[in-house]
């Protein structure tokens, strides 16, 4: 039977609008960043019992299901990969949780929501706000809540709330065992203290081991205030300096995010003029968003600028409001994709290295690289950096740089500084050889066994992850090809 006679079955058993083929799935197969990828088909399952039909039915026809949430991740896992990997002749379905909309059901006394996993992070705060609450998960793209579950979010007020798995209290999941068993760990009790959770396990996994259908999350209280400025550090280790400084004091800071000169160019570039905080003077080596949230913040703010600049920590500090002070944070990825072909790793190493790290990558880019640019920004006061290698005026990373680059840089991170190859965007087709490489043989193992228990015949995930079910995925066959050996080699913006 041909895959056109399955998907008519599987229609037949759904809905009208829940199965697209054909022409215009541009959108499911464009990622944010990478290369795009081709499905076969896309599946829009509308509840519960429609994931399991489109589950159970892709069990039967041999199809691959890559689940896909707002298709904002940035590590390759929620598109079909660009070229199909060496042994791989299943169809390629995109599982959309889009029409997955229950909610969301915001309980105000319990302070928890409870939202479908299709349900944007924006929809979830709206209407969470009208209780003067929210999830304080901030970023730059408008996720969906399954999609922040199976990359656990982090974001820049992490430093202050956590990522997503702290706040996660509950999944209803679909597997894909042969009895397409529903987990249902749906609960908003925090106090609930039960032996292992299946949800944990699934935070991170990339749509792979089961299909999260709901979430359950706790909230927070809006803060009062919020205060935001762009400071000037000495240099890099004064910027580290800083943000002890700030703990030590106890300032209520919610984001510490440090921007590099080329990467506050590139956001200047595609911004509107008088946006900047400096002025439009060259940019500054490195500058610092940082924010305070709470009660009276902005007061405690000029008054912890002050100390920052008497300590010698700080050469300028720039007041803004938040909206204007982040809108130039948040434009940086955009800038970077007007500004050539970027690179883009995504790596957290002890904060006390961060400025030594930086110097030392550069040092590696210069030499693997000599012809293009470092533009780093990120969440400093949580280790990471966003070391992003531009080529200015470039349409594509030049695919004789890309293997080497990532494995210098990453053997950088990991190895002489202790860091990780993913700081906060989770594990994809991108960066899964460096899973591969790093990985315990005890975590691989049991997750693997996990796999073989939660998806025996490898339907769910985008056929690159490292750890999904069923046949060795091809990335463990290339080791060597750090930059994605699982077939999707492509990380430009
Ligand atoms: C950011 C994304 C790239 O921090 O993680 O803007
Ligand atoms: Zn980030």
């Amino acid at each position: 039977v041909g895959l056109d006679a399955e998907l008519e079955r599987l229609a037949a058993d759904l809905d009208a609008a829940a199965v697209l083929r054909g022409g215009g799935l541009d959108r499911y197969g464009t990622p944010a960043r990478g290369a795009p990828g081709h499905p076969d088909a896309v599946v829009r399952p509308a509840d519960l019992e429609q994931v399991r039909t489109v589950v159970a039915w892709a069990r039967g026809a041999g199809a691959v299901l890559v689940p896909q949430g707002a298709n904002s991740g940035l590590v390759g896992a929620s598109t079909p990969p660009p070229r199909r990997p060496d042994r791989e002749a299943r169809p390629m379905v995109v599982l959309s949780t889009e029409r997955l909309r229950a909610g969301p059901v915001v309980d105000p006394v319990a302070r928890t929501a409870v939202v479908g996993a299709g349900v944007r992070l924006s929809e979830l705060n709206e209407e969470a706000a009208a209780h003067r609450l929210e999830l304080p998960i901030d970023l730059g793209a408008d996720p969906s809540l399954g999609g922040m579950v199976a990359t656990n979010t982090g974001g820049s007020r992490m430093i202050a709330h956590g990522d997503l798995r702290a706040h996660l209290l509950g999944v209803r999941a679909v597997a894909a065992d042969d009895r397409v068993s529903v987990v249902d760990e749906l609960t908003t009790l925090r106090k609930h203290n039960v032996g292992p959770s299946l949800t944990q396990l699934l935070v991170g996994a990339g749509g792979a081991f089961a299909v999260v259908t709901d979430v359950a999350v706790s909230l927070e209280r809006v803060p009062r205030e919020r205060a935001t400025a762009w400071m000037v550090p000495v240099d890099g280790p004064a910027a580290i300096a800083a943000v002890v400084d700030l703990e030590a004091r106890g300032a209520p800071l919610s984001a510490y995010e440090v921007v590099g000169a080329h990467a506050l160019e590139a956001a200047r570039g595609v911004g509107p003029p008088g946006a900047d905080p400096f002025g439009g003077a060259p940019a500054p080596e490195l500058s610092v968003l940082v924010e305070l949230s709470g009660d009276d913040v902005a007061e405690r703010l000029t008054a912890e600028l002050e100390r920052l600049a008497a300590d010698g920590r700080i050469r300028d500090a720039v007041v803004q409001p938040p909206t204007r002070a982040w809108s130039l944070r948040h434009r940086i990825t955009e800038g970077l994709r007007a500004r050539g072909a970027v690179l883009g790793l995504d790596v957290s190493v002890p904060r006390g290295s961060l400025d030594a790290f930086r110097v030392a990558a550069r040092r590696v880019v210069a030499r693997v690289a000599p012809e293009a640019e470092v533009a780093d920004f990120g969440h400093w006061g949580d280790g990471g950096m966003h070391l992003n290698v531009v080529w200015v005026g470039g349409d594509e990373v030049p695919a004789h740089r890309r293997a080497e680059l990532v494995d210098a840089v990453l053997a950088l991170v990991v190895g002489d500084f202790g860091g990780s190859f993913s700081a906060e965007h989770g594990v994809g087709p991108h960066n899964a050889a460096w899973w591969d490489r790093t990985v315990g043989d005890g975590t691989r193992l049991a997750l693997q066994g996990l796999a073989a228990a939660l998806d025996p015949l490898g339907v769910l995930g985008h056929p690159g992850l490292p750890y999904r079910g069923g046949p060795a995925p091809p990335a463990a066959t290339h080791p060597g090809t750090a930059a994605g050996g699982s077939g999707s080699p492509n990380n430009d913006p």
